[in-house]
């Protein structure tokens, strides 16, 4: 097994009030991963608060909920998973139901401009977005772990796939669940993923947490990410819930060819990867202009 890492957290980090666009892409470009401390302060108090409103709403609808491959799913679209053992109900929220289409607070911290910045230097000047937004909410008491993964195994691209940025909407630590990274790891190629309690996820005894480097933060404090960089985290073993939010962002040509959450629908997926293209797969732009593809 390769050493744990070598890189520490000062390594990788800047600070948004001080930002150097140029050096922060030269971080994410060396190691996969890059920290902006406070890029995303302006806006966590009014994203929290539309995340703790779509988690009362999830849970209002809990008796509604119906079983999908990755767990259970309720009408407004909030994934559950077994809750964790002696909690009080017996599921427990892991993805939760909210998007660009239902929080405008969450849609516009999308568009923050020092954000662009960064990421025109990492991607070029025309980016699209990604998806639209998902918040990873970990329940208190033992809420569920995501083991280390690579995100390409859940939406392998085209080209260079999207750039992540997971924001902390609260102070997150090693008790609550702080995001571990492998920096460097992006360079590994795609790796073989196996089926675990929260989805695909690299074989914990051939990447064990030890392998990663946990990124304690503030809330607002921001997560690039490569799509192929090992990353995940651990239990919420705090009183509190721990959410954290994702916005996506890639080049306007890219798109998804195979995309899965199981190895079963993955194997199914890679058959059907040449056959992949770009129409219906469009973002929207949030710099730039889109070129005309034919086609
Ligand atoms: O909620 C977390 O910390 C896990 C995040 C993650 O794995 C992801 O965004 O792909």
């Amino acid at each position: 097994m390769p050493p744990t890492v070598s890189v520490s957290v000062t390594d990788l980090e800047v600070f948004a009030d001080r930002l150097d666009v140029r050096h922060a892409a030269a971080i994410y470009r060396e190691h996969g991963c890059l920290i902006v401390r406070g890029l995303m302060k302006p806006y966590v108090d009014a994203v929290r608060r539309d995340i703790e409103a779509a988690a009362n709403r999830a849970l209002s609808l809990l008796d509604r909920a119906e079983p999908v491959v990755e767990g259970w799913k309720t009408p407004d679209g909030t994934l559950f998973l077994p809750a964790p053992p002696g909690y009080h109900r017996d599921k427990q929220i892991m993805v939760l139901g909210i998007s660009y289409f239902t929080s405008a607070a969450f849609f516009r911290s999308a568009l923050d401009e020092r954000t662009l910045d960064i990421l025109a230097a990492i991607l070029g000047p025309n980016i699209e977005l990604f998806s639209h937004g998902q918040c990873l909410y970990k329940e208190p008491a033992g809420g569920h772990p995501k083991l280390l993964h690579q995100d390409a195994a859940y939406f392998e691209h085209r080209y260079e796939g999207p750039v992540a940025i997971l924001s902390y909407a609260v102070d997150t630590d090693l008790v609550n669940g702080a995001l571990h990274v492998v920096p460097g790891s992006h360079r590994l190629g795609q790796l073989p993923h196996i089926d675990t309690f929260s989805h695909l996820g690299l074989d914990p005894d051939e990447w064990p947490w030890e392998r990663a480097l946990p990124v304690v933060g503030q809330a607002g404090d921001s997560i690039f990410f490569h799509y192929r960089t090992i990353h995940g985290s651990q239990e919420n073993h705090s009183q509190k819930p721990r959410p954290a939010f994702n916005h996506r962002y890639r080049r306007p040509d890219d798109y998804v060819t195979i995309g899965a959450t199981t190895t079963a629908n993955r194997a199914e997926a890679e058959k059907r990867a040449a056959q992949a293209r770009k129409e219906n797969q469009h973002g929207l732009m949030v710099r730039g202009f889109r070129a005309f593809e034919e086609g």
